[in-house]
């Protein structure tokens, strides 16, 4: 893996003097590379001076990822939307019978590989509902497939709901987490090559109990990740909030997964001689304290495991959901949130403003404040449809390159695992491979 050397393209004399007295000790701590607390993330929260919570998060995003801004070609497959559950805040969701209710055959997959692959994609991104009654079989044949007829895509795949669901269906394993290994160990060999960060939703028990009480609780979901990341594979972490949770409950849900971060990282920290573990793994400091941008592939650099790679703050959209009568978050309210992400997530190497629940729009304010990283092409997408967005939901790589360089970066695409590529139209590879 490269590690790309550059100095901080912000300095501390552009962070300008709070006009809120309290913010002093964080701006010091985020000068100083130092880890913030709870407290600091609910004044963070409290304070009406946004203006110094941005731009901590410009200086953190640009000591980690200087100008440069990722994104990636990808397609989304949302394989069924049938499910078992009725999340309130879910308007993807329908029974078998309803009206919209669809589900792919393993030919339409091949096909849909087939596009994506000679449209030159890296990665496909395929999650869906809780279907009751595909077999396990569908869930590998769709993997074992796709590797067939498209074996350079990566594929990142199924929530770690979705996990616990094919644990169950499988019947494999008595002991649950034993379960969860073996259920991967299958899914791995069929050629699942990391898991999304979907469904998390909030870490909390009040707010699950309200709106997502069915669905598998913070302890399920982080561990399906724990054994995703000690299987090698990387993963990424979602927070759907802006609906009946408060802000103090979002602090909580950082503060579990940086937790639960510290935990993978420590022993790779201790082996590069980072910072003050075993304890912290604060990889958003100055220069020289950590690996200047990112973290190396799983099985490089005394990097044993896999590890979250990437918090994607995801804002509720309530059109056509059980919750449609809440108003959903502001826009100010993301671009805060999407800050104090990167603040409070000190050992998250990205950062991701997904274009389509944001809009590319706010996306571009959002690289200012803290995201390096859009997402990609996307194609179809079915989970939600903002601004009355139809099914098919696709940006070109041209608007991408061009929203990320009016905001004032750089645009690299990167595959799933944060390696540059390099194209040329349809045809790709990693820059490193020649390295
Ligand atoms: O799991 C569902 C959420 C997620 C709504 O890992 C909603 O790279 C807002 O996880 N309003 C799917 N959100 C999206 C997702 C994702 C997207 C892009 C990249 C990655 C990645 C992951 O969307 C669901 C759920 O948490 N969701 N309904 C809603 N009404």
């Amino acid at each position: 893996m490269t590690m790309l050397h550059r100095e901080p393209a912000v300095r501390s004399d552009r962070i300008p003097t709070p006009t809120d007295q309290r913010l002093a000790g964080i701006v010091d701590r985020v000068l100083e590379g130092t880890r913030l607390s709870r407290e600091d993330g609910l004044l963070l929260y409290d304070t009406e001076d946004v203006h110094t919570v941005c731009a901590l998060a410009d200086l953190v995003r640009r000591r980690m990822h200087g100008d440069i801004t990722w994104f990636n070609i990808n397609r989304h497959i949302n394989y069924s939307n049938i499910c078992a559950l009725s999340c309130s805040f879910c308007a993807f969701h329908r029974k078998r019978g309803d009206e919209g209710a669809y589900e792919y055959s393993i030919d339409q997959i091949r096909e849909e590989a087939i596009k994506a692959s000679e449209a030159g994609a890296t990665e496909l991104h395929i999650v869906g509902g809780l279907h009751p009654w595909l077999p396990f079989d569908y869930y590998t044949s769709m993997l074992q497939t796709i590797n067939e007829v498209a074996p350079k895509l990566h594929i990142k795949a199924f929530t770690a709901v979705e996990i616990v669901h094919l644990q169950k269906i499988s019947k494999r394993g008595r002991l649950k987490y034993q379960g969860t290994v073996e259920v991967l160990k299958d899914l791995i060999d069929a050629g699942l090559g990391s898991l999304p960060g979907g469904g998390a939703e909030v870490f909390d028990d009040r707010v699950h109990n309200e709106v997502f009480k069915t669905k598998i609780r913070s302890d399920e979901w982080l561990d399906v990740h724990k054994a995703a990341h000690e299987l090698g594979l990387n993963s990424n972490t979602t927070m759907l909030y802006g609906h009946v949770d408060q802000r103090a409950e979002r602090i909580t849900h950082m503060e579990i997964l940086r937790k639960q971060q510290d935990h993978t990282l420590r022993d790779w920290a201790v082996a590069q001689g980072i910072n003050d573990v075993p304890g912290d793994v604060v990889l958003t400091g100055d220069a020289g304290k950590y690996p200047m941008n990112r973290l190396p592939a799983p099985g490089h650099d005394g990097l044993d495991t896999g590890y979250f790679q990437t918090i994607i703050p995801l804002p509720f959209f309530p059109d056509k959901s059980v919750l449609e009568h809440l108003p959903g978050p502001s826009g100010l309210e993301n671009l805060r949130t999407l800050a104090i992400s990167r603040l409070m997530l000190d050992n998250m190497p990205h950062v991701k403003a997904f274009w389509i629940m944001q809009t590319l729009d706010m996306a571009q304010f959002m690289l200012q404040n803290g995201a390096d990283d859009i997402d990609g092409t996307v194609v179809w997408y079915d989970i939600t449809h903002v601004e009355g967005a139809s099914t098919h939901q696709e940006t070109t790589v041209g608007d991408l390159q061009r929203a990320i360089r009016e905001a004032g970066f750089i645009p690299k695409e990167r595959d799933t695992l944060y390696r540059e590529v390099e194209r040329t139209g349809s045809e790709w590879k990693l820059a490193s491979a020649e390295k």
